[in-house]
């Protein structure tokens, strides 16, 4: 492809001046995301670049494995621009299929393992992909059937490619073809890859990254947790999100020449003994795995004292349990507050343990703007809670082919609403207080309540229903369903509502924590449902609205 060709239509550029702002000032530097591992590969060819179970992968192997892969891929009729929803467990084929794509200026779909028929079946559509690469099982759940399912829906699906045993579908493991580099053909300024948003609106929402905006943030992030040829991080997390993927993550982590150990599994007793062998250094947790971590290491003390960094990000972390990092783990605690769809903000390194403890950081990026409004989009005074708003050289202008949607997220100025209600301290540190969209944050998992309430509202028993969080101890929120039943005599029992929502093929985490059956559901003053009522009421114990 050249300079001039059209970038992927449906996505949504930044205006030309703040382009060329970026380019000018060399937040943009025009490279591809599969030059990352190109350079890294030129620059420390013999050190380790990735271990995964009994597989230890130097820069130059693993980059001519990715080269090998995207021959494969070549042959087999993929094309720049064409869209490959990836769903893949914590492998190190993640990674070459990520570059292995980037180089054909192919564009992935980062799915997650948990996600199940229904949610590919809207990636797939939504995409309009040509190829879905899975693996065949992943803890018990086998891939391959889904695939079939959703290849019988959707006959534009013309590929499917399978890590491990493939039965009928193309075998990953043949796909590798020898030769030279493949030398990638995308411009910087398109898009590299779609990421998923976390919904509030009834379905997710494609995030398009461009290699430009996400090289940046991915170097920018690696420096300022200083990440080195010597750093190992443990990623523990899904490979796909974006938290373990770029800030820095394992992008970050290739970009600085550094090691990447993958983990199926976060529980501290696949995890500490890793820790320990391979000497990780830094790695990224969400909150309720950091508890985890707390608990085991008072009881099972290992030897954790290569790690110097501990990352806790994607929900709230509380003080409290933030204070026992330090003294418990032996390392540093930073907290990254970020978003699929760009900024990310920090604490930083040379923080003092109040700063750390209690806020969630500041932006990544002194081209970062920010704004904390009211309901108006007015200013809140300094120090006020408000809704944050934020543009910025990483920071998305546009959900992929979803101008109505785009025209009630972003600004008219190009600001992201992000649905998140901060407060800045005048140290410029934000403190997340809460969230004005409609979604619950399950220990970083993110539920669209609409979305739920949708698959719900289909049950024939089932007149009305509201989803809202519930406060726990462990993942900080949980979901509770409050129903109005078509008949308060005839409820459905729960144990049947759960049974027909997977069968409705969704993601296990979207379940209901709790149900809960009223005879109405409050309104507000214009007759909406009364959300605050009824997560009020939760805490209330024995109270109903
Ligand atoms: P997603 O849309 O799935 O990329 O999730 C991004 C959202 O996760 C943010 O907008 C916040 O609501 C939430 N989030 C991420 N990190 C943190 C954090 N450190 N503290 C509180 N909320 C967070
Ligand atoms: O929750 C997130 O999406 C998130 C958290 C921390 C994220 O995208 C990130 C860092 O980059």
């Amino acid at each position: 492809m050249t300079e001039s060709a059209p970038l992927l239509d449906g996505f949504v550029p930044w205006p030309d001046d703040s382009s060329e702002r970026f380019r000018a000032l060399g937040l943009w530097k025009g490279e591809s995301l599969g030059d990352l591992l190109r350079n890294s590969a030129a620059h420390y060819p013999q050190n380790l670049a990735l271990i995964c179970g009994d597989r230890r992968w130097r820069y130059l192997e693993f980059d001519q494995r990715a080269d090998a892969l995207a021959r494969g891929l070549r042959q087999l009729g993929l094309k720049p621009h064409d869209r490959v929803v990836v769903q893949l467990p914590n492998i190190a084929e993640f990674y070459l299929v990520c570059f292995a794509l980037f180089r054909l200026g192919v564009i992935p779909v980062f799915a997650l393992p948990a996600h199940r028929r229904t949610e590919l079946a809207h990636f797939v559509s939504m995409s309009e992909a040509v190829a879905y690469i899975t693996c065949d099982m992943d803890a018990a759940f086998d891939y391959r059937q889904m695939a079939r399912e959703i290849q019988a829906q959707h006959p534009l699906l013309s590929h499917i490619i399978v890590q491990g045993e493939a039965q009928e579908f193309s075998a990953l493991e043949s796909l590798f073809l020898d030769g030279g580099p493949v030398d990638h053909i995308t411009h910087p300024a398109d898009v590299a890859f779609l990421q998923l948003s976390g919904g509030s609106t009834g379905l997710p929402k494609l995030i398009p990254r461009t290699h430009d905006d996400y090289a940046y943030s991915v170097r920018e992030s690696a420096q300022l947790c200083a990440l080195n040829d010597t750093s190992v991080y443990l990623c523990a997390l899904p490979a796909a999100h974006n938290f373990p993927l770029s800030s820095p993550g394992s992008f970050g982590v290739f970009y600085a020449g550094g090691c990447v150990v993958m983990v199926r599994h976060p529980a501290p007793e696949v995890c500490f003994p890793l820790i320990e062998t391979e000497r990780v250094t830094i790695t990224a947790l969400v909150p309720p795995i950091a508890l985890l971590w707390l608990d085991s290491a008072r009881r099972q003390p290992h030897d954790l004292s290569s790690l110097t960094l501990l990352q806790v990000g994607g929900a709230r972390f509380a003080p409290e349990a933030a204070k026992r990092v330090r003294t418990e783990l032996g390392c540093t605690l930073q907290q990254v507050f970020g978003m699929a769809e760009g900024l990310v903000n920090y604490t930083r390194l040379e923080d003092g343990e109040y700063l750390t403890t209690h806020t969630q950081g500041y932006p990544l990026s002194p081209y970062d703007e920010i704004k904390i409004v009211d309901d108006g989009d007015c200013l809140v005074p300094p120090g006020e809670p408000g809704h944050l708003l934020t543009r910025g050289p990483y920071t998305i202008r546009g959900y992929y082919k979803a101008p109505e949607h785009n025209q009630r997220s972003f600004t008219d100025d190009g600001y992201y609403r992000t649905g998140d209600i901060v407060r800045r301290l005048a140290t410029g540190h934000l403190i997340v207080e809460g969230r004005a969209k409609d979604q619950i944050n399950r220990g970083g998992e993110k539920i669209d309540a609409a979305e739920v309430e949708n698959h719900l509202m289909a049950h024939p028993s089932v007149r009305d229903v509201a989803l809202v969080a519930m406060p726990d101890a462990w993942l900080g929120e949980k979901s509770c369903a409050f129903i109005l039943p078509c008949s308060f005599d005839e409820k459905p029992r729960r144990q049947d509502l759960l049974i027909f929502l997977r069968a409705r093929g969704i993601a296990a985490y979207k379940l209901p924590d709790r149900i809960e059956y009223l005879p109405q559901l409050p309104k507000t003053g214009v007759g909406k449902i009364d959300k605050r009522a009824l997560r009020d009421s939760l805490t209330k114990t024995g109270v109903h609205p």
